[in-house]
């Protein structure tokens, strides 16, 4: 699985998990948005990470995951702010970089950085097993139950 997930892994306990499956030319696109701060077992200040397990590959065509170079680079407090004010980031799905990757991959995502997917027109799924993992234990929606992110 690669140096990068083991040292994820080794470093981080784990806080929550999803599936993302986009159906063959059905699955519907993620709107741009920034992980920290989210709805979904969240810590208070953005010490976490997001791996994505890209079981089948991510391609432009099937609705991989771009990214805004540079964008992770505002603080916690601008990135409260956006959110609570509700900004729209008014970028085009084609825009940013796409990540480009083989079954099996694993991306890390930074908890700042602007992302979003379109949809998959192709004829395969494209599915993603997403694992949110911080060194944090204070949460930002209060405690919340360890598997599925409810609150206690
Ligand atoms: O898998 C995707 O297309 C989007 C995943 C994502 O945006 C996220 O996990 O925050």
């Amino acid at each position: 699985m690669g140096r990068a997930m083991h040292d994820f892994l080794r470093t981080y306990r784990a806080l929550g998990y999803a599936r993302i499956l986009k159906h063959p030319r059905f699955g519907r696109r993620v709107g741009w948005h920034r992980d920290f701060p989210n709805g979904y077992m969240c810590t208070a200040e953005s010490s976490f990470a997001r791996a994505a397990l890209c079981l089948d590959g991510m391609t432009e065509a099937s609705g991989a995951i771009r990214f805004i170079p540079g964008s992770h680079a505002i603080s916690d407090a601008d990135a409260r702010h956006e959110k609570a004010d509700k900004v729209r980031h008014g970028l085009d799905d084609g825009a940013g970089v796409a990540a480009d990757c083989e079954p099996g991959d694993v991306l890390l995502i930074h908890p700042k950085v602007l992302h979003g997917s379109p949809m998959n027109t192709t004829r395969q799924p494209r599915r993603n097993i997403i694992l949110q993992a911080g060194t944090s234990t204070r949460f930002l929606n209060g405690k919340r139950e360890s598997i599925t992110g409810q609150p206690l």
